[in-house]
């Protein structure tokens, strides 16, 4: 960014404490306290969920184990639902949410009441559809998994209450966008401030990628569980499934790249490397992130060859993003490093600011993403896939990608987010717990998932305890991975429990005061950044175009000759 540039974005800082728009008190600029209270109340929901769903993954791997069975006849596949959706989908889509609001607040300015209404009516339907489907879960009406592959059926109301929990997050996301709108009409001719830029590019996003899981639940999978139709079409349910399903996974990931290129450089008192190159990332995952999902079924049979061939091309483009990502992740850390006196290769990296737990945690997601990322360029390259689907290989991947980069980056984001809007300050001590907290995260997940990645080449299937293998010589091989993934997997439930006990402390007992939202400025020497990136106009006319290439004919293909056989179930 110009040095004009930066003096007007100072400009705009003025002109939104003038209006109002934000509060700056010893020195900081604050978010807006109503929306600080809407924002939290999306955080309370995310970390009840991480600690519902945080106990179930511990029971998990010590049925796995083979040492241990659950007591009153609770199943393995419910506990195995409660996990996923609580963690997967509640944990990630709520504390996604308070953070966004908190970041267009901050940077955008203070939402109007009426936005705020639309926020808080996307809460509240987040809420009720949470609270439908965790009930089903619970009763065991509904231990289909967060994948809810038919024909496993789960009782209407657990379909009903994640199609709210979708509605809802519509809902929420076009409040987040509307601030970010208003700001670009207040502001002609100026590029809007990034990180709120980002949240209208995950929102987007998420929207786009929603209306193939939404049209699955609302025209096949709720019907059919209503008793209104005797059959579904299991592929075409799977299409739409994953069709969502991958970009799911950017949605979980953007927000900790929006960590990763606002907030951090910031932290360790550098600059972000450049605008243009973070816009350009995150447009990019809006463009790539949805026509990729076939690369979720390249082992089935219904859809050819080509069309799957395609989607591992698509998804080695989405791959391009995060390798800018990290290119400028780490140009922000060498030129801090060496700005402090940091010289050779690596020598600078000591200079970083390694005690303060709001840059540990984040860099040791980016450090664990660099094998989780490598593990997916592996599960994308068609003919490996054929080694490692449906082994407990993909579980390991998954818990290195979402489980550790995000969640750590999410865990980063807390310790400062949370006292920011409850007025409260994270203690030295609070601090340290965060770097013993972020330390037994990472050696917990390196044992069980590397455990899980081993275990998964050696064969082992996923979604499976030791009683189902019924004394197969083979699993006895297996068994001493799964022992170490009950090590790991406990000190990642005694990870919850700390980081449990610093939110509550931050969010009641901590010291009052004032902490800082942490948002970086442009180096100066960085390229002005081009307005193309800001027009959604033309990404919308290519990401139309790239999904009808990607899907089309696939779909035609699979309602043409795949068409559901006259008894029970067709599979393909
Ligand atoms: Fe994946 C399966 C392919 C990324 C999550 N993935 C899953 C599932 C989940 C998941 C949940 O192609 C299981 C779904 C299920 O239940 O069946 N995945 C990829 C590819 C990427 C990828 C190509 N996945 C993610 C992310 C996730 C996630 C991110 C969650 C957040 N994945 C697949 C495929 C499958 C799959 C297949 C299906 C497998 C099957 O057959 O079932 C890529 O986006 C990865 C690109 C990432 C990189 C890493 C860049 C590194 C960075 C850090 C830099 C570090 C720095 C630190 C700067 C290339 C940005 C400085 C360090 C110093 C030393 C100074």
């Amino acid at each position: 960014m110009s040095q004009i540039t930066l003096e007007r974005s100072n400009k705009q800082e003025q002109e939104m404490i003038k209006t109002n728009k934000v509060t700056k008190t010893t020195g900081f600029l604050k978010v807006d306290s109503k929306d600080a209270s809407l924002s939290m109340a999306h955080i309370y929901v995310a970390f009840i969920a991480l600690f519902l769903g945080g106990t179930a993954g511990l029971l998990q791997v010590l049925v796995r184990s083979g040492r241990f069975e659950l007591p009153k006849g609770i199943g393995y596949y419910q506990v195995l639902t409660v996990h996923g959706v609580l963690l997967g989908l509640i944990l990630t889509t709520f504390f996604i949410y308070g953070f966004q609001i908190a970041a267009v607040s901050r940077t955008s300015g203070t939402l109007t009441p009426k936005q705020r209404l639309i926020c808080w009516v996307g809460f509240w339907t987040m809420t009720i559809g949470t609270v439908m489907a965790a009930t089903m879960v619970l009763l065991n009406e509904a231990s289909v998994l967060y994948t809810f592959y038919a024909p496993l059926q789960a009782h209407w109301i657990y379909y009903l209450g994640l199609a709210l929990v979708v509605v809802g997050s519509w809902i929420g996301g076009l409040g987040q966008a509307l601030r970010w709108m208003q700001w670009r009409k207040e502001n002609p001719h100026q590029t809007s401030p990034l990180l709120s830029f980002m949240v209208v590019c995950n929102n987007l996003m998420w929207f786009v990628a929603t209306i193939g899981v939404a049209s699955e639940v609302l025209f096949q999978l709720l019907p059919w569980s209503l008793g209104l139709v005797e059959r579904v079409d299991i592929l075409l349910s799977r299409t739409l499934f994953w069709s969502f399903g991958h970009a799911l996974v950017y949605f979980w990931l953007l927000p900790a790249y929006m960590i990763w290129y606002v907030v951090v450089p910031k932290v360790i008192g550098g600059k972000i490397f450049s605008d243009a190159l973070a816009r350009l990332s995150f447009i990019l995952f809006v463009l790539f992130s949805v026509p990729v999902g076939i690369h979720h079924q390249l082992t089935e049979p219904g859809i050819a060859g080509s069309w799957k061939f395609l989607q591992v091309i698509l998804t080695m483009m989405v791959v391009i993003p995060s390798l800018l990502t990290a290119f400028s992740m780490f140009a922000t850390f060498e030129t801090r490093g060496r700005e402090l006196g940091g010289n050779g290769l690596f020598n600078w990296l000591k200079k970083l600011p390694w005690g303060d737990v709001r840059f540990f945690a984040p860099f040791m997601g980016m450090l664990i993403f660099i094998p989780g990322g490598a593990g997916g360029i592996v599960n994308a390259s068609y003919q490996m896939n054929q080694l490692i689907h449906n082994t407990i290989w993909v579980t390991g991947h998954f818990h290195l990608t979402v489980a550790t980069a995000v969640v750590l980056s999410f865990f980063g984001a807390t310790y400062w987010l949370v006292p920011h809007l409850r007025g409260r300050t994270l203690t030295k001590s609070l601090n340290r717990l965060g770097i013993i907290q972020t330390i037994t995260w990472v050696v917990g997940m390196t044992i069980m998932s590397s455990s899980m990645h081993i275990e998964g080449l050696l064969g082992a299937p996923r979604r499976s305890t030791f009683s189902d293998y019924g004394g197969a010589e083979i699993a006895k091989t297996w068994a001493s991975y799964q022992i170490a993934q009950a090590v790991g997997g406990t000190l990642l439930f005694i990870g919850i429990v700390l980081f449990l006990y610093i939110f509550i402390n931050l969010c009641f007992f901590a010291p009052k005061g004032d902490q800082e939202f942490p948002i970086g400025t442009v180096a100066e020497n960085a390229e002005k950044t081009p307005a193309i990136l800001e027009n959604f106009k033309i990404w919308i006319v290519i990401l139309v175009a790239l999904l009808l290439i990607a899907y089309t004919y696939p779909i035609y293909d699979i309602i043409q000759n795949a068409p559901l056989g006259s008894k029970g179930y067709k599979l393909w």
